[in-house]
């Protein structure tokens, strides 16, 4: 079938609506018409290179929700008709790390950036219409087309009441940030905790902090607006610098520095990697979940830290995330009036005006855009 999509012909690059040939989808695989697609930094850290994708075109987007409109046989009891929600890393269920519990590790998560069918390097469902030429899918989905196919690993099912524009966020945006401070930061009752770059991302690692018991929770931004947004979702300061949220941490640690600070910076260097890393007490974990310019090596920790201080540096994909458990939990929090999810779409935006919403992205106007898709 044909459909429409943001795809970036070549990076740097913009995002730019064509027409895409999809192809049927074949056993394990489901067609989806996505509802709704959020628009995280890191579709456009393809678009400026910082992630380096394996083949151009690539259609973007990664957080999205739909309803299936095509599910032949292994379809692991997703049916025609189901309303899912996509995770951005699959979940074989069979590798050493869904075995552990760790699917966000799932050795089918490379198809994030090879854009092709998850465990192969040149098995495509998606081509131009213009020309034929095989189209790369953001991990194994391009939620920025109005129809896609992917892996029913790929799928959670969303209860048929929770709304698209909400339901897209979760599979990318509320569990990396949530998830760096409840899985990765282990966050505990009254610790004290910086989130720096309060984004789409950070904005769910201060609810996430929040949940966990911090009691101090410093939102870093210099945006006034997600300032404002950081203490709506139960920040207890916010502020514009690194230097002041050192300075409030260290009331109530007796001067020792933060239990955990979570970098969510969009474009993450590693001087900011640094100063977060400076933040924290003996002991205390740095969680890096916010990406930068992949390529770019060493980052600026004095090494003498980590061993005479113990300190941490913990890494974060997907906020440690378990889709399978945890969208479901997070659904549930949201029901409860206990996670906002509605609270984080600022604009919706049609497919057309998707450079628009990143330029709104850029110039700090959202906590996350949605491209609302038509049919
Ligand atoms: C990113 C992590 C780095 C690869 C692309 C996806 N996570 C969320 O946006
Ligand atoms: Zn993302």
């Amino acid at each position: 079938m044909r459909t429409r999509g943001a795809v970036v012909r070549e990076a740097p690059g913009k995002y730019e609506v064509v027409d895409i040939d999809l192809d049927d989808p074949r056993p394990g695989e489901l067609q989806v018409r996505v509802m709704a697609a959020g628009l995280c930094h890191s579709d456009d850290h393809i678009a400026t290179r910082d992630l380096p994708v394996a083949v151009y075109p690539f259609a973007g987007g990664h957080e999205g929700a739909g309803i299936v409109t095509v599910a032949p046989p292994n379809h692991k009891g997703i049916r025609e008709g189901d309303h899912v929600v996509f995770s951005f890393v699959p979940a074989c269920g069979r590798c050493r790390w869904c075995a552990v519990g760790r699917s966000h590790l799932c050795n089918m998560g490379g198809s994030t950036l090879s854009g092709a069918r998850p465990g192969t390097t040149d098995d495509f469902r998606l081509h131009l219409a213009e020309d034929g030429r095989p189209v790369g899918q953001m991990s194994g989905l391009s939620t920025f087309c109005a129809t896609t196919t992917v892996s029913v690993d790929s799928v959670v099912p969303l209860p048929d009441d929770i709304d698209f524009e909400v339901a897209c966020l979760l599979s990318c945006g509320v569990g990396t940030g949530w998830g760096s401070a409840v899985n990765d930061a282990a966050v505990r009752p009254g610790d004290a905790v910086i989130v720096m770059g309060v984004g789409g991302v950070g904005i769910n690692a201060v609810q996430g902090a929040a949940h966990a018991g911090a009691t101090t929770l410093v939102g870093v931004d210099p945006v006034p607006f997600k300032r404002e947004k950081a203490l709506e979702f139960g920040a207890t300061h916010a502020v514009a610098t690194m230097d002041e949220a050192v300075e409030i941490v260290r009331g109530p640690t007796d001067g020792q520095g933060a239990d955990s600070a979570i970098v969510t910076v969009g474009v993450t260097r590693p001087d900011h990697i640094g100063e977060a890393f400076a933040a924290i007490r003996k002991a205390g974990t740095c969680v890096v979940t916010g990406v930068g310019l992949m390529t770019q090596v060493g980052i600026d920790i004095p090494a003498g830290q980590l061993a005479f201080y113990g300190k941490r540096l913990q890494g974060s994909l997907f906020g440690s995330t378990n889709a399978g458990a945890d969208i479901a939990r997070q659904i549930q929090l949201y029901r409860q009036g206990a996670l906002k999810l509605d609270e984080l779409v600022t604009t919706t935006y049609a497919l057309d005006d998707i450079a628009q919403g990143y330029e709104d992205m850029h110039a700090g106007r959202n906590l996350r855009g949605v491209v609302v898709h038509e049919h």
